[in-house]
């Protein structure tokens, strides 16, 4: 039986009911179990326990049904309110592309994706119409009276739309949003202690651009700061977000393929850092790249000590391959022989 359509969250407005609550003890300095302190001193979103029963039912339809891999792709920038309820807040460039286009090439693979992004990013299959310099409209046109597609995007259209149908009516994609770094981090650990029951099938391909740092629920500010009570002036003292990948490793998903990005702006920093997440966390896979050059070129870490870079050449370019057709099928091959080698 196909699991009733999704339930719709919303994660973009503030929990107004949770504002400043003074019985929560102050976020204290960062100490050595910082990752365990988050959850004692921050609320869950309300939303979390649907959103639970939600992937719950997911994974078990496919664990009943289809028996195929499932994979968890985050996608998207955190947010960091400044203000309960929010007006400012500290957000991040990433527009979702690598995790929407990413998830289509699993989808194309046969696995079963949990899309978590950033609520109004990026999303699989619409991302190729939404975002652009087009209006939607503009992919339209009218004839007789009616609305039809533009003859000059048809074709392509045609080939995503059936892609979107089968993912759909195959019930292989199911999308959970966040906005804040407070519900990605919710989402994140109630998913992955879920998904442990795939155990070894299970990929968590961990794309989105996650804040390093905070503002503590117990320091925010109910209201929207006003300039007049601070001289004009706003100074912002973040925490740093402590480091969950050693949790996810270690204690939420410890049978799971997990695959960690790294992001930098220096080239010259980019692969000891990428090997520095490896020997830190211990997982199987850090996918290296620079922000100037994101969409043309990745670097693969492995602990096998090898670096192994996918570039796009000029010809693939000009034809506007998209890398995440390069990447998939390699994090496909490292997942296929991780579970024959376990
Ligand atoms: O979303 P996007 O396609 O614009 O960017 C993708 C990316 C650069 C955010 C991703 O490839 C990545 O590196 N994510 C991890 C970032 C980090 O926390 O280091």
């Amino acid at each position: 039986m196909t699991p009733a359509p999704p339930k719709n969250f919303h994660t973009s407005n503030p929990e107004t009911e949770t504002a400043i609550d003074r019985t929560i003890p102050d976020f204290p300095a960062a100490q050595l179990s910082d990752e365990d302190k988050y959850f004692t001193h921050h609320k869950p979103p309300s939303y979390l326990p649907d959103l639970e029963d939600e992937v719950k039912e997911f994974i078990e339809y496919h664990q009943r049904n289809t028996h195929k891999r499932i994979v968890l792709v985050t996608s998207g920038g955190t947010t960091v309110p400044l203000e309960n309820n929010t007006v400012r807040f500290i957000d991040n460039f990433s527009a979702g592309t690598r995790g929407a286009t990413s998830a289509e090439y699993f989808l194309e693979n046969g696995y079963a994706v949990i899309f978590l992004h950033r609520e109004f990013s990026l999303l699989p299959y619409s991302r190729h119409y939404s975002h652009t310099t087009n209006c939607f409209l503009d992919y339209m046109t009218e004839v007789n009276n009616k609305v039809e597609i533009n003859p000059q995007f048809a074709d392509e259209m045609l080939i995503v739309l059936r892609k979107y149908k089968q993912a759909k009516e195959s019930n292989s994609l199911l999308s959970i949003p966040f906005t804040t770094v407070n519900q990605y981090l919710y989402t994140l650990k109630s998913v992955s202690q879920i998904m442990e029951i795939v155990e070894k099938k299970a990929i968590f391909f961990l794309a989105a651009a996650v804040s390093d740092f905070f503002l503590p629920q117990s320091r925010m500010p109910t209201h929207k700061i006003q300039s007049q009570e601070s001289g004009g002036k706003l100074e912002v003292n973040l925490e740093p977000v402590p480091k969950f990948l050693s949790r996810l490793v270690d204690n939420w998903a410890p049978s799971a393929l997990i695959v960690s990005f790294k992001l930098e702006t220096d080239n010259s920093i980019l692969i000891k850092k990428a090997k520095n997440a490896l020997d830190r966390y211990q997982h199987q896979l850090v996918i290296g790249n620079l922000l100037q050059t994101r969409k043309k070129e990745v670097v693969f870490v492995t602990p096998s000590g090898e670096n192994s870079w996918i570039k796009l050449t000029d010809d693939q370019i000009s034809k506007e391959v998209e890398i995440e057709s390069l990447i998939i099928p390699r994090v496909i091959e490292i997942h296929t022989q991780w579970i024959e080698n376990k």
